[in-house]
């Protein structure tokens, strides 16, 4: 795409979701570190959103997580949320919290507790009812540590049923994203290790059971972009969980291990038709901010994700089409690394001006003193954190 109106206007509608317990304290296993102002509620979170779209105009959803986010009264956050300019996102269901669980939630051996994880997703989908989300994210822990703990294809049934039960409970127009992940905290069999699997039981459960890719999940060196364009050629590309990684799942900021990786990955977006509202593909953050200040991280990451896309955006579609058909291969990889190189800051400087925010809106966050005001409203009460 060349022209730069529409780039432009492809940038000002592209929707980044972000998620409330990026806004919670959080940490490794070793250390959870508190920050001031960090929210003691899921209202406080909603406000905590409404800074990020408010300095970058493109982050209006919010994604909740359940019990960490549990309220009397969805009705009542839902208006809060709707108060500051936002609506709910993605509804994340919780099985892995439980002593219960320690063998598996849907997957699990015993009849009894299958039941009472499958309860729980059928739960988040009354808050979808209650806050008007349009997606129930699953991700499942479920797995073994050791060859010969349980029966691999076993598993596999019990899972089914439980997303068979859950999908018939889903109303018209809202969806299941199945998320995957290779290991952790597993390590010998994961239940949704991969693309492959996920994919395999969205396609039996229907269109509305679609894949959702968290950037962190696979194995080193695995080719994501790849994964998306297929899936986004299968119609199963429902959403993106954002976040880098050097290691393992690390959650840390989109953009931040590996900008390379992100602008190819969103090539593929772009050129597939991801963002476009017909595919309905949900831009997900799902990071934690552990030792970085949690508001500007967000906003930082949101800008990440727009730079990757305006540099997607200035593919020249035409001249990387005729560089294919002819086989000249350096001509092609140079017409994709031309767009990579292209500082699209002050194109997306322009793009916020125009729609009235300030050029830059991690500076702008900052020079507003809103950090240290929130910092000092929210003195005494417990932070939120994992598991609150
Ligand atoms: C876990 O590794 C996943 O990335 C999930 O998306 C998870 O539900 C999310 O991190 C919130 O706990
Ligand atoms: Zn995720």
């Amino acid at each position: 795409m060349s022209d730069v109106s529409a780039v432009k206007a492809a940038l000002k509608s592209q929707v980044i979701e972000t998620p409330s317990w990026g806004y919670g304290n959080s940490g490794t296993r070793f250390k959870v570190f508190a920050q001031p102002g960090v929210p003691r509620d899921p209202f406080e979170k909603m406000e905590d959103a409404a800074q990020v779209h408010a300095f970058t105009g493109v982050a209006p959803k919010v994604s909740l997580h359940i019990p960490w986010d549990k309220v009397a009264d969805y009705a009542a956050l839902t208006r809060h949320a709707e108060g500051l300019g936002l609506r709910i996102g993605a509804i994340n269901s919780n099985v892995f919290q439980d002593d219960d669980f320690k063998l598996g939630s849907v997957t699990h051996p015993e009849a009894a507790v299958r039941r009472k994880a499958t309860d729980h997703l059928l739960e988040c989908v009354d808050v979808m009812d209650e806050t008007g989300s349009p997606d129930l994210k699953l991700w499942f822990s479920d797995g073994t540590n050791y060859p010969g703990q349980d029966d691999i294809v076993a598993r596999q049934d019990r899972l089914s049923e439980a997303l068979t039960e859950v999908y018939e409970r889903l109303g018209e127009d809202q969806r299941m994203l199945l998320e995957y992940k290779l290991f952790e905290p597993a390590f010998y069999t994961t239940d949704v290790p991969d693309w492959g699997t996920a994919y395999a039981h969205c396609l039996k459960l229907g269109p509305k059971a679609q894949v959702v890719v968290d950037t962190g999940h696979h194995a080193p060196g695995t080719n994501i972009e790849f994964i998306v364009a297929l899936l986004l050629r299968e119609g199963r590309l429902g959403a993106f969980d954002f976040n880098s990684r050097f290691y393992a799942d690390d959650d840390l900021m989109v953009g931040a291990a590996d900008p390379f990786q992100l602008f190819r990955i969103m090539h593929e977006v772009v050129k597939n038709g991801g963002l476009t509202s017909e595919t309905n593909v949900n831009f997900m953050l799902d990071q934690c901010h552990n030792i970085e200040a949690k508001i500007p991280a967000v906003i930082r990451s949101v800008a990440n994700v727009q730079e990757a896309t305006a540099k997607a955006l200035l593919v020249d579609g035409d001249a990387l089409g005729a560089a294919q058909r002819s086989g000249d291969v350096l001509a092609s990889n140079a017409v994709l690394m031309d767009a990579y190189n292209t500082d699209v800051r002050p194109l997306l400087a322009e793009v916020r001006e125009e729609q009235g925010l300030g050029r830059d809106p991690f500076a702008a966050y900052l020079a507003s003193g809103n950090q240290e005001r929130i910092a000092a409203a929210r003195v005494g009460g417990t932070q939120a954190g994992w598991g609150a």
